[in-house]
C-alpha cells in the first residue's frame, strides 16, 4: 500500500497550513483594529477613512455580534471585541474585512478612536495583589505543619524568585478560514489544539447550536499551548465575518499582531522559605506565587494548581504550605504554554535549594541528591508516588556525565582561566501527567476500515508537529495487525469525534491513543469472530499480524488470508467495519476543599546535567554539554520522543537564559517581532546526549509515557549553570533569582552595573 506518512510530506514541504489552502472564490481577508495602550476607554470609532479606501471594506464591531460577545471559559470576563473600554494593549476592538489582506490591514490602520482616554494601568502582579485585584480566590495546598517544622530546622533561608513570560513562537501564527454553510451555520478550518473548544465559542458568539458549527483542524505549524484556548477568538472573528457577509473569510495574523495580541507563558513573582536539618534534608517549604494572569482569566485557574502540584520539584518534603494568586493586570491574558505553570514552580524550589546549598556550604548536586523522591513517598497533595525513577535517572545522569571528574575538570579550568569561567548544574524532574481539571481527561476515536483493507482513524488529537499522528497510526496498526502504512490518520473534525478536549497536558497520545486502541480492538474482534465462523475455526486460534490472518497453532502452514481479503469477505458478510470508542483516564480523584487526591495518572521522571562557559569580559556564554536521562516508558516511536526531548529542552533553555519577554511600565511588549525577540538556535544549543530509560508504564497506552512537556524543565539548569560560573568569577556574588539569565544581565552582574536588588522597580510584567 502507498505511503501516506504525513511526516515525509512535511519534510518535503508539501503539507499545507491555513494560509496555504486553496482560497475559495469570493474570499474576504480579515485584519484587526486593536487598542493602543494598556488600559483606556473610548466613545466610538471613526471609520470614514477606512471605508473610503475601497468598496470591499467592511468593519464589524461588538454591536454586530448576533450571540454573546464572550470568549471566556472558566470566567466570563473576556469580550471578543472590546466595548467602550480596553484592558490591555493589542485587545481587539474591530474586525476589518476587505478583498485582499493588504487592503484589510491598511483599512485597519486607518480606523481612529473617538473620545479615547487612557486609564491607569497595572503591570506588576504584586501591585495587583496589594490592591486586592485577584481574578479568583487564591489556592493553598498544605501538608504536615510547615510553621512548626521551621522551628526545628538547622537552617532556614527565604528569598524571592521571578520568572519572565515566554512567547510561543509557533512558526504558523494564529489563523482560521470560515465558510458560510447552506444550513445557516458555518464551517471552519482552524489552527487550534482544541476544535471542540472553537466550536463552542463560535456557536456562542453567533448564537447558534453547536451542530451548526463544524470545525476542522488538519495540522498546526506549532502551538505549544498558545492554541489550546486562544485559537478560539481568531476563529470566532472569522466566523463572525463569514456569518455577517455570507462570504468566506480568512484571518491569518502577522507576526507582530500575533506577538502583541496573543497570550504567552505567565510571568511569576514568588516568595519562598525553606528549612533543612543539618544533613541537608528538607524539612519544610513554603511559597507564595504571584501569577501575572493578565487582563482576563483564560486558563489561569488550571495553571495555578499545576504550579502548586510541582512546588516540591522532584523532591520529598514532609511539611509544605504553598499558595497561588491569580493577579489581574493590564497585560495580554497569559495562557497555556508547554509546562503550564510547572516550570515556574520548579524554578522557585530550585532557587530555594540553590540558596540553601550556599548557606550550608554543600555541593548543590549533593543537596539535590539527598532530597530526591523515593518509592512510596506521599506528595503534599496526598498522592503516593509509585514507580519512582528520580534516583535512578539522577544517578544514571551523573554517571553518564562523569561527575565528579567533570566537576574537578571545571574547577581546574576556572583556576587556570582568568577571563572565562565554567559552571555546572543538575536538574531533576518529576512531572504529573493528566489535565489538572479532572473532567478534561477523556477522549474518543472513530475508526473506519474501508472495504479494500485500508484504515482511517479519527480522534480528538490534533497534530501540531509533535508526531501524535505517527503514534496513533502505530497503535492502530498494531491493534489490527496491519502495517503502519495502511493507516491514515484523518484531520480532526468536530463532526467525526465530538466533545473532545484540546490536545494538551502531554496527554494527546495517552488519551486518544487509548481510545483508538479500543476502537481498533473492537473491529479486530469482529473480524476474527467472522473469520472463525466462516472458516469453522476456534476464534481463539486466529490472529492478525503483518497484514495477514493466521491460525496460530500451525503458523508453519502460512497465512490463511490477507487482511484485505478478510475485510472484503467480512463486507460481503455484512460485518460493521467501523467502530467508535471512548476513554476516560481511570483512577483520578481530587477533593478541592481539602486539596487532597490523585490528580495524575502517573509521573514522568528524569534528570539533566548541563555545563556552560561564560566569557567574563563580555558576558557572553556558550552551553557546552547537556546530558539527559529521560523516562519515556516503552517508547511508541523513539525518534518522535527524542525530538520532543531535545525540542522541549531547547525551549526550556530559551526561557531560562535567552528569551527576553519584557513589557515596559506602559504595558508595551518591547520585543514584538522575530528580529528583536531572540530564540534558541543550533549555535545556542550545547552538545546533546540523551538516554531514554524505557521502563514499562502500566498506566498508559502500550506501556509508554507522555513526553511533550516534562523535558522542558531541564532547561532550568541553564540559569543555575550560569550562576555557578558567575560565582566562580566573583566569589560571594549575590544573585537575584531572576529568570531569564540573558547575556546582558550576566554582563551587568559581572561589572556590578546590575545591582542584585531583584527585578521589581520599573520592570513590568515580572
Ligand atoms: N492544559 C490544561 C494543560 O487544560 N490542563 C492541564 O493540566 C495542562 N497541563 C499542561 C499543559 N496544558
Ligand atoms: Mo498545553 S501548555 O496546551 O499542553
Amino acid at each position: 500500500m502507498k505511503h501516506n506518512f504525513d511526516f515525509i510530506q512535511n519534510l518535503l514541504g508539501r503539507t499545507v497550513y491555513i494560509d496555504d489552502l486553496p482560497e475559495p472564490a469570493n474570499l474576504l481577508h480579515a485584519a484587526v483594529f486593536t487598542s493602543p495602550s494598556a488600559h483606556g476607554s473610548f466613545a466610538g470609532l471613526d471609520l470614514s477613512a477606512a471605508l473610503a479606501l475601497d468598496p470591499t471594506v467592511r468593519v464589524l464591531t461588538a454591536a454586530d455580534i448576533p450571540g454573546q460577545n464572550q470568549l471566556g471559559t472558566a470566567v466570563l470576563d473576556e469580550p471578543m471585541l472590546a466595548e467602550g473600554v480596553w484592558h490591555f494593549r493589542g485587545q481587539v476592538i474591530a474586525l476589518v474585512l476587505a478583498g485582499s489582506r493588504s487592503l484589510a490591514r491598511r483599512a485597519a490602520a486607518a480606523i481612529k478612536l473617538v473620545g479615547a482616554a487612557d486609564r491607569p494601568a497595572v503591570t506588576d502582579p504584586r501591585v495587583a495583589f496589594a490592591r486586592g485585584d485577584l481574578i479568583l480566590k487564591p489556592r493553598t495546598q498544605r501538608w504536615g505543619d510547615s510553621a512548626a517544622a521551621f522551628a526545628l530546622c538547622h537552617l532556614v533561608v527565604s528569598g524571592r524568585a521571578d520568572s519572565a513570560g515566554q512567547e510561543h513562537v509557533y512558526l504558523e501564527t494564529q489563523g482560521a478560514i470560515a465558510l458560510p454553510d447552506d444550513s445557516g451555520g458555518v464551517r471552519l478550518m482552524s489552527g487550534t489544539q482544541g476544535p471542540s473548544g472553537v466550536q463552542k465559542i463560535v456557536a456562542r458568539v453567533l448564537g447558534l447550536p453547536m451542530n451548526l458549527v463544524e470545525v476542522e483542524t488538519r495540522r498546526m505549524g506549532g502551538a505549544f499551548g498558545g492554541k489550546e484556548d486562544q485559537a478560539s477568538g481568531w476563529a470566532a472573528l472569522a466566523a463572525l465575518g463569514a456569518f455577517a457577509t455570507q462570504r468566506p473569510v480568512k484571518i491569518y495574523l502577522s507576526r507582530r499582531d500575533d506577538m502583541t495580541s496573543t497570550g504567552k507563558r505567565h510571568p511569576y513573582s514568588s516568595d519562598f522559605r525553606i528549612g533543612l536539618d543539618k544533613d541537608g534534608k528538607i524539612l519544610a517549604f513554603e511559597a507564595d506565587y504571584y501569577q501575572n494572569s493578565g487582563a482576563a482569566c483564560d486558563l489561569s485557574p488550571a495553571i495555578i494548581p499545576r504550579t502548586l502540584f510541582h512546588a516540591a520539584g522532584a523532591y520529598h518534603i514532609p511539611n509544605v504550605r504553598v499558595t497561588g494568586y491569580l493577579c489581574r493586570t493590564n497585560l495580554v491574558p497569559f495562557t497555556a504554554f508547554r509546562g503550564f505553570g510547572g516550570p515556574q514552580g520548579f524554578f522557585v524550589i530550585e532557587a530555594a535549594l540553590d540558596k540553601a546549598a550556599a548557606a550550608l556550604g554543600l555541593d548543590p548536586v549533593e543537596l539535590r541528591r539527598r532530597n530526591l523522591l523515593r518509592e512510596g513517598d506521599v506528595s503534599h497533595y496526598g498522592m503516593p508516588h509509585e514507580g519512582v525513577l528520580a534516583t535512578e535517572t539522577f544517578e544514571r545522569c551523573l554517571a553518564r556525565a562523569g561527575y565528579p571528574e567533570r566537576r574537578a575538570a571545571i574547577q581546574e579550568y576556572n583556576r587556570t582561566n582568568p577571563a572565562s569561567k565554567r559552571g555546572l548544574a543538575v536538574m531533576p524532574v518529576c512531572f504529573g501527567i493528566s489535565f489538572t481539571k479532572m473532567m478534561m481527561n477523556q477522549g474518543g476515536a472513530l475508526i473506519h476500515v474501508y472495504n479494500d483493507g485500508s484504515v482511517g482513524v479519527s480522534t480528538g488529537a490534533t497534530e501540531m508537529g509533535q508526531g501524535v499522528s505517527r503514534k496513533l497510526a502505530l497503535i492502530v496498526a498494531r491493534a489490527l495487525g496491519v502495517s503502519q502504512t495502511a493507516v491514515r490518520v484523518e484531520s480532526t473534525r468536530t463532526t467525526t469525534v465530538a466533545n473532545t478536549m484540546p490536545t494538551a497536558a502531554s496527554t494527546g497520545a495517552d488519551i486518544n491513543g487509548m481510545a483508538a486502541q479500543l476502537a481498533a480492538t473492537e473491529i479486530r474482534q469482529r473480524l476474527l469472530a467472522f473469520a472463525a465462523a466462516s472458516l469453522q475455526l476456534d476464534p481463539a486460534s486466529l490472529t492478525l499480524r503483518d497484514g495477514q490472518l493466521f491460525a496460530d497453532p500451525e503458523p508453519a502452514a502460512g497465512p490463511l488470508l490477507s487482511f484485505a481479503a478478510l475485510v472484503a469477505k467480512a463486507y460481503e458478510g455484512r460485518v460493521d467495519l467501523s467502530a467508535h470508542a471512548f476513554f476516560a483516564t481511570p483512577g483520578l480523584h481530587y477533593d478541592l476543599a481539602t486539596e487532597r487526591g490523585c490528580p495524575f495518572a502517573y509521573h514522568v521522571y528524569g534528570c539533566a546535567l548541563l555545563t556552560v562557559t561564560v566569557d567574563t569580559l563580555r558576558g557572553r556564554y556558550q552551553f557546552d554539554d547537556a546530558i539527559m536521562v529521560h523516562d519515556t516508558g516503552v517508547s511508541i516511536d523513539p525518534l518522535v520522543d527524542l525530538g520532543q526531548i531535545e525540542g522541549a529542552f531547547a525551549q526550556g533553555l530559551g526561557w531560562a537564559a535567552l528569551e527576553d519577554l519584557r513589557f515596559d511600565d506602559k504595558g508595551r511588549l518591547l520585543a514584538d517581532t522575530l528580529s528583536t525577540y531572540k530564540l534558541p538556535d543550533g549555535h545556542f544549543m550545547p552538545r546533546l546526549d540523551v538516554e531514554m530509560l524505557q521502563r514499562p508504564n502500566p498506566k498508559a497506552v502500550a506501556n509508554s509515557k507522555a513526553v511533550g512537556e516534562p523535558p522542558l524543565m531541564y532547561g532550568i539548569a541553564g540559569w543555575f549553570a550560569i550562576a555557578d560560573a558567575l560565582r566562580a568569577a566573583r566569589p560571594g556574588l549575590e544573585l537575584a533569582y531572576d529568570l531569564p539569565m540573558t547575556c546582558e544581565k550576566v554582563l551587568g552582574l559581572l561589572t556590578g552595573d546590575l545591582v542584585p536588588a531583584g527585578p521589581s522597580g520599573g520592570e513590568a510584567g515580572r
